[in-house]
């Protein structure tokens, strides 16, 4: 398949920050994006603008909570026959709840990630995989973290789902061999989006203050990681993208001297 064919994406998480952007980027370049989401409002909102520039068969609204396997088949099912056919999934659906230590971690919270970012992922990928593997043409790109791959204070079950998503991709990999089928990991550091504001229960002042004098990543940054794995001529797969802010680097090995 040439690189510049126009391909249908599936984008989840694509009412705000990755997502959105991402979605957007794909629609620019002139491919079909699938956007999915909880909050409808914002994917008719960005159906709407890029409606406006690209045609109304640009973008098809996939109203969705990744967690619940229900509601994926019924949405599945309920694809027009343009959009059935999913070239690129991107699987960017995902959140961090709180920064407390794991001894005073809101239960509750460790429950919500590993459903969305594990489970959602999981499901998706599983739902998609057998119509890729049948037409033997698909890309999973998983949206992962640095959080997967080093460990911080209050990173507790967070970076832990990470790091499933980065051996999810690996194992992915191993199995799909020999069906055309890629599959890459995008590994995030510190990016502004309303990812913050999520993780500190809508608290701006302390979401805005992650990013004070920080230089961050944008959601743009993302974006074009992901096109630049997808746009890769296929015997290429990208198996991962590790990107940080250049502001952001590893601090030393913590010790506590008695
Ligand atoms: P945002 O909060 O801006 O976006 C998160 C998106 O995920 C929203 O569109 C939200 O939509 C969607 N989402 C959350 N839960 C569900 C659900 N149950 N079903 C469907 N959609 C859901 O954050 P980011 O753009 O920053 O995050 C995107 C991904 O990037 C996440 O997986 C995050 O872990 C990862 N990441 C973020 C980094 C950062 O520093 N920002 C760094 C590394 C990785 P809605 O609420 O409408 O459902
Ligand atoms: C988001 C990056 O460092 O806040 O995955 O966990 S971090």
């Amino acid at each position: 398949q040439a690189a510049n064919t126009i391909k249908t994406v599936m984008v989840t998480g694509a009412s705000s920050g990755f997502g959105l952007e991402t979605a957007r980027r794909f629609a620019q370049k002139g491919h079909r994006v699938i956007v999915a989401a909880r909050r409808k409002e914002r994917l008719e909102a960005l159906k709407q603008e890029l409606d406006q520039e690209f045609g109304k068969d640009t973008v098809f609204v996939m109203p969705l909570d990744v967690t619940s396997e229900e509601q994926i088949d019924a949405m599945m099912a309920a694809l027009p026959e343009a959009f059935s056919e999913v070239d690129v999934l991107v699987n960017n659906a995902g959140l961090a709840l709180g920064l407390e230590p794991a001894h005073e971690a809101n239960l509750d919270d460790w429950h919500r990630m590993v459903d969305t970012n594990i489970k959602g992922l999981y499901l998706m990928t599983r739902k998609m995989l057998p119509g890729m593997v049948e037409r033997r043409r698909g890309h999973i790109i998983n949206i992962g973290s640095i959080a997967g791959n080093y460990a911080y204070p209050g990173g507790n079950a967070y970076g832990a789902t990470k790091a499933f998503v980065k051996q999810f991709t690996r194992n992915l990999r191993a199995d799909l061999l020999g069906t055309q089928i890629r599959v890459t990991n995008i590994e995030p550091g510190l990016a502004e989006t309303e990812f913050s504001l999520v993780r500190f229960n809508g608290d701006q002042n302390k979401a805005d203050d992650v990013y004070k004098g920080t230089d961050p990543l944008t959601a743009g940054d993302i974006a074009e990681a992901v096109i630049w794995a997808a746009e890769q001529p296929q015997h290429v797969n990208i198996n991962s993208i590790e990107l940080m802010p250049t502001s952001q680097a590893w601090a030393a090995l913590a010790i506590d001297k008695i």
